[in-house]
C-alpha cells in the first residue's frame, strides 16, 4: 500500500479521502491554505502543511507549492479530490515527473478527455453511443459547415472542444444563425480556453443527465458501477443526485455499462471515471468523460457497497481491481442533497460562522461534511458545506428518509439551501422520478 498520501484539497472531500486513507493504514498529509487551518481534516491528519494564501490561485491551484509540500513531508502520492487541479494534465504530469504517484489517470488520458473532440472520437471508436454530430472540428469553410448542420438537422449546438461543464456552447435553431454562432463560440473559446476548436452536435431539447461510474486499474481490468441521475440542476450546478436513475432497466444498464467498461479497457483507462450521457427517449448519448472522483460518488457507493476512494487508493498503489463485474449488484436506492451556504431563494453565497450545528442520523442516513459548531465558512471557495445522502430499499423510502434528515439537520448562523432541498423533496414530479435537466430552473421560475 501507499505509505503516505498528501491531500491536495479541502472541505468534505478532503475529509472523505482522509477517512479512506485511515481505513487502509495510510499516513495522511493535509495541504491547506491560510484560510483553512481549522478544517476538520487538517486537525485529524497525521501532518498538515500550509501551502499558501486563501485565494485558490495561491494555494490549491499552485502546482509548485503542492509538489514542494509533498517533497518536504515525504508523501508517496497526491490525491487531488475534485475541482481545483483534479483534471489538470500539467499537474498530473508534474506530480509524476517529481517522482510522486498521481491518484488518477495518466496526464495523456486527462489531456484527451479535456479535448471534447478527441474524447468523443475515442469513445465513438470504442463503441460508446454519441450524439449525432460533426465527428470532428469545424473548419473555416462555411459551405461545408452548412452541409454538416443540414445533415445533423436543426436545432443543433456548437460546442468548444476545450469547454465542458456548460462553458462555451451555443444552440443554433436555423441556418441564418449558423455563421454567427460558430464565430462567436470560436472567439469565446479562444479567449477562455486558449483553444478555438469548435464542433457540432444535434441539440437534444429535454434530456436527462445520466452518468456511468467506472473503475479501471490500467492493467486490463475495468468495471462499471451503474448510473446516477444528476438532472436536478441549476446553472450547471447539480443540486440533487440519485442512484439508480429512475426508469433505467437492468438490461439497459448492463448494455450501456458494458460499453463504458469496454471503452476503459480499449483506452487503457486507470482510476475512477465517469461517462456523462444525455438520456432522451430511451437512448444514451455520450457527451463528456470526467477523469476525477465526483461530488456525487456516495450515491453509487450506497447502492453498490463499493468504497470508491479506497479503490482509487488501491489502484494508485498498483493493485489490480479488487472486484469483478459479476460481483457488482445494485441494491436499494440512494439520494444525495448538496447542502450549500447560500440564500435558498437568491442563491447568493452566505459565508460566515456556524453558531450551531446538529447532524442528522438514523438508519440509511449518511452525512458527509467537515462543518462543526463554531466553524467559519470562508468566502474564498465553493459554497458547498456538506452532502446529505439517504439510502432506502426503495426510492420512496430514500426520499422519506431525506425529508426527515433535512428537517433534523441544523446549520444556524448562515443561510443554507436546506429549505430549497425540502421543496424539491416535496415536489410531486420529483417524487414520480425522471425529471429532465430543465425541470428545476422552470420550477424556480414558476415559484417566483
Ligand atoms: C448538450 C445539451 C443538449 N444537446 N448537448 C451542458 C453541460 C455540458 N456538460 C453539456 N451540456 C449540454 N449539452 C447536446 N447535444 C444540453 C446540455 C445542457 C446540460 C447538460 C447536462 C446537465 C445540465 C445541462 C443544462 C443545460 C444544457
Amino acid at each position: 500500500m501507499l505509505d503516505k498520501v498528501l491531500i491536495a484539497n479541502r472541505g468534505e472531500i478532503a475529509l472523505r479521502i482522509l477517512r479512506a486513507c485511515k481505513e487502509l493504514g495510510i499516513k495522511t498529509v493535509a495541504a491547506h491554505s491560510t484560510a483553512d487551518r481549522n478544517l476538520k481534516h487538517v486537525l485529524l491528519a497525521d501532518e498538515s502543511i500550509c501551502i499558501g494564501n486563501a485565494p485558490a490561485s495561491e494555494s490549491y491551484l499552485n502546482i509548485p507549492r503542492i509538489i514542494a509540500a509533498a517533497e518536504v513531508t515525504n508523501a508517496i502520492a497526491i490525491h487531488p479530490g475534485y475541482g481545483f487541479l483534479s483534471e489538470n494534465a500539467d499537474f498530473a504530469e508534474a506530480v509524476e515527473k517529481s517522482g510522486f504517484v498521481f491518484i488518477g489517470p495518466t496526464a495523456d488520458t486527462i489531456n484527451m478527455m479535456g479535448d471534447k473532440v478527441a474524447a468523443i472520437a475515442a469513445m465513438r471508436k470504442a463503441g460508446v453511443p454519441c450524439v449525432p454530430g460533426s465527428d470532428g472540428p469545424l473548419g473555416d469553410d462555411m459551405e461545408k459547415n452548412r452541409a454538416i448542420a443540414k445533415r445533423i438537422g436543426y436545432p443543433m449546438i456548437v460546442k468548444a472542444a476545450g469547454g465542458g461543464g456548460g462553458r462555451g456552447m451555443r444552440v443554433v435553431r436555423s441556418e441564418d444563425e449558423l455563421e454567427n454562432a460558430i464565430s462567436a463560440t470560436k472567439q469565446e473559446a479562444g479567449a477562455a480556453f486558449n483553444n478555438d476548436v469548435v464542433y457540432m452536435e444535434k441539440f437534444l431539447e429535454n434530456p436527462r443527465h445520466v452518468e456511468i461510474q467506472v473503475l479501471a486499474d490500467g492493467q486490463g481490468n475495468a468495471i462499471h458501477l451503474g448510473e446516477r441521475d444528476c438532472s436536478m440542476q441549476r446553472r450547471h450546478q447539480k443540486v440533487v443526485e440519485e442512484a439508480p436513475a429512475p426508469g433505467i432497466s437492468q438490461q439497459m444498464r448492463d448494455k450501456i455499462g458494458e460499453r463504458c467498461r469496454r471503452a476503459c479497457i480499449e483506452i487503457n483507462y486507470r482510476g475512477a471515471g465517469t461517462f456523462e450521457f444525455l438520456y432522451e427517449n430511451g437512448e444514451f448519448y455520450f457527451i463528456e468523460m470526467n477523469t476525477r472522483i465526483q461530488v456525487e460518488h456516495p450515491v453509487t457507493e450506497m447502492v453498490t457497497g463499493v468504497d470508491l476512494i479506497k479503490e482509487q487508493l488501491r489502484i494508485a498503489a498498483g493493485q489490480p481491481l479488487s472486484i469483478e463485474q459479476e460481483q457488482i449488484r445494485l441494491r436499494g436506492h440512494a439520494i444525495e442533497c448538496r447542502i450549500n451556504a447560500e440564500d435558498p431563494d437568491t442563491f447568493i453565497p452566505s459565508p460566515g460562522k456556524i453558531e450551531m450545528f446538529h447532524a442528522p442520523g438514523g438508519l440509511g442516513v449518511r452525512w458527509e461534511s467537515h462543518i462543526y459548531s463554531g466553524y467559519t465558512v470562508p468566502p474564498y471557495y465553493d459554497s458547498m458545506i456538506g452532502k446529505l445522502i439517504t439510502f432506502g430499499e426503495s426510492r420512496d423510502e430514500a426520499i422519506a428518509r431525506m425529508r426527515h434528515a433535512l428537517k433534523e439537520l441544523v446549520v444556524d448562523g448562515i443561510k443554507t439551501n436546506i429549505p430549497l432541498q425540502l421543496r424539491i423533496m416535496d415536489d410531486e414530479n420529483f417524487f414520480n422520478g425522471g425529471t429532465n435537466i430543465h425541470y428545476l430552473e422552470k420550477k424556480l421560475e414558476k415559484e417566483k
